[in-house]
């Protein structure tokens, strides 16, 4: 399988803040991948999210836990393979952002337009890998195209209630991204996105990842990032 993306699915990534991953995870790492969360829910393996009445919500910190399903799934080739297109052969993960499945339930969610990162000079690309099929009714992502060129915000969460995202009639330019079970989404962290209002009785579970290239500057290597592909070289001019 040959999973690089096109020039042209990268230059709509660019442009649009967005791509659907055209090869999904194979049906039986999904299944594995559910089974591994229910799995730590059930068992209680911190850290868990719950909401106020106590319910899980999120299991969270799974790149570092005792299943490494986990960390199999989010460094597999159906991943990697479009994302060196993006961001070039070394790549890291991110554990300090996102790094959690999330159950998505219908009464839990209050999620409004958020981004994943202030600055765009500080880049990051987020997948959504969904577990389950997700539509109009279970809450699928929504996202508003070409949202990450807008201007730096210092704050992540609520951004469709900023007045000047309100003025700008732009919130209702977002679009619903119906996606298959093991379907990926890629986008790039400044978009705007949200998730949809379940309003089904059954999870919408999925998973959200964040990636990046390797600093190629960075002195030091962070311990809050995990090396997915490739290797870390140091490129800094304050050697010779
Ligand atoms: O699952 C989704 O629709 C979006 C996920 C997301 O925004 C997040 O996990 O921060």
């Amino acid at each position: 399988m040959n999973a690089l993306l096109t020039p042209e699915q990268t230059r709509l990534f660019r442009h649009n803040g967005f791509l659907k991953l055209s090869h999904p995870l194979p049906q039986e790492t999904v299944e594995d991948l559910k089974a591994a969360v229910w799995a730590d829910l059930n068992n209680e393996v911190e850290p868990i999210v719950r909401s106020s009445d106590g319910t899980p919500v999120r299991l969270s910190q799974i790149m570092d836990r005792n299943n490494t399903i986990f960390r199999q799934a989010a460094t597999s080739p159906p991943v990697l393979d479009p994302l060196e297109s993006i961001l070039g052969p070394n790549i890291e993960i991110v554990r300090n952002r996102h790094n959690h499945a999330t159950l998505n339930l219908a009464s839990k969610n209050t999620d409004r337009f958020h981004r994943d990162i202030t600055q765009w000079t500080q880049p990051l690309a987020t997948v959504i890998f969904y577990l389950e099929e997700t539509h109009l009714d279970n809450g699928c992502t929504q996202l508003i195209p070409g949202s990450h060129l807008l201007p730096g915000i210092n704050y992540l969460h609520n951004i469709d209630q900023e007045p000047w995202v309100v003025d700008s009639g732009i919130v209702h330019q977002a679009v619903p991204m119906p996606m298959p079970a093991g379907g990926m989404l890629l986008i790039d962290s400044l978009v705007f996105h949200r998730i949809g209002t379940n309003h089904t009785s059954n999870t919408r579970m999925s998973m959200t990842i964040g990636y990046r290239s390797v600093d190629e500057l960075a002195g030091v290597e962070d311990p809050k990032c995990l090396q997915a592909r490739g290797e870390r070289p140091y490129t800094g001019n304050d050697q010779t």
